[in-house]
């Protein structure tokens, strides 16, 4: 894959920045709870860490009725929380299919009263409002399938055949999921593919159907095999790292501490933590895929919505700050109230804490700073400011327009700078 080819591919995630991850099956109708008892860690996990044998766990099927499922409410809640790609759960670890596949009974059309194919749905939905649409696809864990990893406890590991699973299942639902769907912007592998060759070949049969889909980092454990077979990195659950990651990557994110949904899990992150994240994120030359996890009923939880609403908000006034903004040219310590992202001639000033005396210094900008305002002023009106060499001391004033994030803009004296 030479690196026009792949820059090709990945021009518009690089600008997409933020988008919606969608954790939705099964696991969504016990909510996290298992015979009456609270079962711990993550909601999609739930038939593993109960234990849980399949042909009880198969029995969800024909309790999950999703009726309030309106794909284009999603896609309403994604663009207006300023997303501009959505990834949905089309196979978990528990091998339970969100979409119509002649692979297997247990989908959603054949084996649940709902009898509707909410990808197909959703795929439909997103091309309608310019969102671009991918899925996640569990390509080692299944916890239903016989050849499937991971089930040891309704089956004996030593007779499974992964090769088997590989060729007469997983490559056959690619093949439907990348025909079936229309155009497929990314397909999120998870967890690993068990060897380099596999994981090049899967990216081959991706490519031989839809040769523009991007590939995510998770078909391959990346780093750790130092060959980065996928497009991007994908880095651990809700990781945000120390310092700009010189590659495209990308940091999966719950909205609260599941990614499936939990009925007591009400711990959500605030829309200003998802703001700083979004910036730190950016800051450092990543995307922020940021999770929600529907209900059983098909409804995209409240809080998660009005979370959302007001992250769309602040984008609203300041996305041109993060948009297509390239990481930060300037280096920045993890304790400096402000993160910069920048564009050509621009240099994005995300002030995070307002400082007491409204004023703010900032080194190594190794340019002419010709003008400074607000992104989100009306008026763009003038900051002050005094620059000596790369030492910039910037007069911000006493009262932020901003609660979380108050971006300032730095217009240098070179138009192609940094
Ligand atoms: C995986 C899944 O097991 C989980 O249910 C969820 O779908 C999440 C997005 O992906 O969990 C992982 C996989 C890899 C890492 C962390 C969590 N990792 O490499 O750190």
């Amino acid at each position: 894959m030479s690196k026009s080819e792949r820059d090709r591919r990945m021009a518009w995630w690089r600008e997409a920045k933020f988008g919606m991850f969608i954790h939705w099956g099964l696991y969504s109708v016990p909510a996290g709870m298992w015979k009456g008892k609270l079962v711990s860690g993550l909601g999609e996990w739930i038939q593993f860490n109960a234990r849980i044998p399949i042909e009880e766990y198969e029995k969800l099927a024909r309790h999950f009725n999703p009726v309030k499922f309106d794909a284009t409410e999603w896609v309403k809640v994604a663009k207006e929380a300023g997303m501009r790609y959505i990834v949905i759960t089309a196979k978990h670890h528990d091998g339970f299919c969100m979409f119509h596949t002649e692979l297997t009974d247990y989908n959603i059309v054949d084996a649940t009263p709902f009898n509707r194919d909410p990808l197909k749905e959703l795929s439909e939905a997103c091309r309608k409002e310019g969102i671009k649409f991918g899925f996640y696809y569990s390509q080692l864990l299944d916890w239903h399938h016989p050849d499937g990893a991971g089930n040891d406890w309704d089956y004996d590991p030593n007779n499974k055949n992964f090769t088997r699973y590989l060729e007469d299942y997983v490559k056959p639902q690619l093949r439907e999921l990348l025909t079936n769907y229309g155009s497929i912007a990314i397909v999120w592998f998870d967890i690993y593919s068990p060897t380099p060759e596999i994981a090049r070949e899967l990216k081959a049969w991706v490519h031989r159907f839809q040769p523009e889909t991007i590939v995510s980092g998770r078909i391959d454990p990346g780093r750790r095999w130092d060959v980065g077979i996928g497009d991007y990195i994908e880095l651990g659950d809700n990781e945000i790292p120390e310092k700009r990651v010189e590659y495209d990557w990308e940091t999966p994110a719950t909205i609260n501490n599941t990614w499936g949904f939990k009925s007591y899990d009400h711990d959500w992150k605030s829309p200003g933590v998802i703001i700083q994240n979004l910036v730190d994120i950016v800051s450092k030359g990543g995307n922020y895929l940021l999770n929600v996890g529907p209900t059983a009923d098909g409804e995209i939880p409240e809080p998660s919505v009005q979370i959302l609403k007001k992250v769309g908000e602040w984008l609203k006034k300041n996305g041109e700050s993060i948009y297509g903004a390239q990481a930060s040219p300037v280096d920045t310590r993890p304790h400096d109230p402000y993160k910069y992202t920048s564009k050509p001639g621009k240099l994005y000033v995300h002030v995070l804490a307002w400082p007491w005396d409204g004023k703010i210094e900032m080194q190594g900008i190794k340019n002419d700073v010709e003008r400074a305002y607000f992104l989100a002023g009306k008026n763009h009106e003038k900051l002050r400011f005094k620059q000596k060499g790369e030492s910039i001391l910037l007069h911000l004033g006493t009262k932020p327009l901003d609660p979380v994030d108050n971006v300032i803009v730095l217009e240098m004296a070179d138009r192609k700078w940094p």
